[in-house]
């Protein structure tokens, strides 16, 4: 088994959560300086793993180079994705940033607003 301190471990990436909450930029740069990225979902067992933290979290997901043109922080379009029943709807301002927003249900995902608060989640593959 593979640890790391602060770090938990699942199918081949080890994940971080944040103790506090901050804008999806500054939390994206946190990631990066962690040698990490924020999380890229790419599979219904990695969305179920995070849903387990039980916390609404800002997820590597963005529109902010083309509206309505979603993409992973690593350039990557989504092959699945769990977006919430209405959602993605833009609806408060620009809602350019991916959060797990009702983590309850496996469809969670919402776009909110980038200078929202949140807690965030990083994910380095090892
Ligand atoms: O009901 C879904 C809706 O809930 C909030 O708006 C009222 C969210 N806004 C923020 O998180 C700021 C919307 O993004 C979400 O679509
Ligand atoms: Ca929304």
């Amino acid at each position: 088994r593979y640890i790391q301190q602060g770090w938990i471990y699942f199918n081949h990436s080890l994940y971080y959560v944040s103790s506090t909450e901050n804008t999806w930029n500054d939390s994206r740069e946190d990631c990066l300086q962690r040698g990490a990225d924020l999380v890229i979902i790419n599979s219904r067992e990695e969305q179920n793993f995070i849903r387990e933290f039980k916390t609404r979290t800002w997820i590597g997901l963005t529109d902010a180079e083309e509206e309505q043109t979603w993409k992973w922080v690593d350039g990557t379009t989504p092959t699945i994705s769990f977006w919430d029943t209405g959602e993605p709807n833009n609806v408060i301002r620009d809602e350019d940033c991916g959060e797990i927003y009702f983590y309850e249900k496996e469809n969670s995902w919402n776009d909110a607003p980038c200078d929202r608060k949140n807690v965030w989640i990083c994910e380095k593959k090892i």
